[in-house]
């Protein structure tokens, strides 16, 4: 077994528990991850750590890091087949982001969008944490010596700074960090909002965003009221640049339900918008029906949550600990007699 994983490229990736998972995490990111457990050694993880850098409600926190870890395996992602574990399990996360805090300059962390962004949204804490946010990052990554990071363009700033200091840190040290690339899946889906189009849909605006535990009544309210197009046309034809709202809808129909664009245009010939948008809402309701009943069930088991997260951490820890005693070691640290 450990030969064949050793032999297998590793994959990893992070969602930050600060919001309950939406339709374009599952069409953009977890629904393909659950692919690639026989081709990838798989680490996924709740962000925990990086979601304190913005103020969380502690009860909140704890109840969506288990809610997300329920998901992630409602959506196909095999306890069995990934490694699945909560951040904050594995303190070598935290303490090799310290050391990379001394690798990674004032100027690169000045530099990154997402720092930017959040200062702005968060102009009365903007905390230590938020700055070297890009250094943990890093320190996630570098641990489990990963190949491929699946993430969104958003993160694709975050992911060259970590080769960055990883090839930085090769270069003081020796041979020490595999470089990861970004790996933007094959397929994957980039999922709009429902109310703003232009915009990918998002926790931030929850009237526009489907939350895969949201109750089909709610599904279909928010499909119903999506924004087309102001056209008076109302024929469903693929335009993203004239008619964004209706090629959302159908970006969205074609991934749950499999169909090409073609086969929708003619689904729907002469039936309108009115006759088009309650149907996707139905197909989303049918698509995750199976994902939220198969969640809910999960999360009311709070044993076999424990017993999935408690062997990812330990699973995990056995790779992050190599990786840390290497690191201290070669950055002069007297081994620990312990
Ligand atoms: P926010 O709502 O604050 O922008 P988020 O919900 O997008 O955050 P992230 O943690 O940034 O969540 O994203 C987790 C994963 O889901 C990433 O791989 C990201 O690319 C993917 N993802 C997020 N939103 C979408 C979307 N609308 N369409 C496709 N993929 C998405
Ligand atoms: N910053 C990412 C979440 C994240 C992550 C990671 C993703 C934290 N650590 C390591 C990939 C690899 C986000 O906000 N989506």
């Amino acid at each position: 077994m450990e030969n064949t994983e050793l032999s297998k490229k590793v994959m990893l990736s992070g969602i930050q528990p600060s919001g309950d998972l939406h339709l374009g995490n599952y069409l953009g990111a977890v629904k393909n991850w659950a692919t690639l457990a026989e081709e990838f050694d798989c680490y996924y993880f709740m962000a925990d750590l990086h979601s304190i850098t913005v103020r969380q409600n502690p009860a909140e926190l704890r109840r969506r890091s288990l809610a997300q870890l329920a998901q992630y395996i409602a959506c196909g992602l095999d306890p069995e087949k990934n490694t699945l574990f909560i951040q904050s399990h594995v303190h070598e996360h935290a303490e090799l982001g310290w050391i990379l805090n001394c690798y990674t300059m004032f100027g690169e962390l000045s530099r990154m969008t997402q720092f930017k962004d959040k200062c702005a949204k968060n102009a009365d804490n903007i905390n230590g944490g938020l700055f070297t946010y890009p250094s943990l990052m890093a320190a996630d990554i570098l641990l489990y010596q990963a190949d491929y990071v699946p993430v969104g363009e958003d993160q694709k700033q975050h992911c060259e700074l970590t080769r960055d200091i990883a090839v930085r840190f090769n270069n003081i040290y020796g041979e020490t960090f595999k470089v990861p690339e970004p790996y933007i899946p094959k397929v994957g889906a980039r999922i709009m909002g429902l109310m703003n189009p232009t915009s990918k849909m998002s926790k931030s605006d929850p009237q526009g965003c489907v939350f895969l535990l949201d109750s089909p009544e709610e599904i279909a309210r928010k499909f119903k009221r999506a924004v087309t197009d102001s056209d008076t046309e109302s024929c469903v034809r693929y335009a993203p640049a004239e008619k964004p709202g209706v090629a959302n809808l159908m970006s969205i129909y074609s991934s749950v339900t499999g169909k090409s664009f073609e086969e929708i245009e003619k689904e729907f010939q002469g039936k309108g918008y009115g006759a088009f948008k309650p149907a996707v809402g139905e197909a989303v309701i049918e698509a995750l029906r199976p994902v939220r009943e198969e969640a809910q069930r999960i999360m009311a088991d709070k044993a076999y949550l424990q017993q999935v997260y408690t062997q990812g951490a330990q699973k995990a820890s056995a790779v992050a600990r190599r990786t840390l005693r290497k690191v201290y070691k070669r950055v002069g640290f007297v081994e620990k007699p312990f």
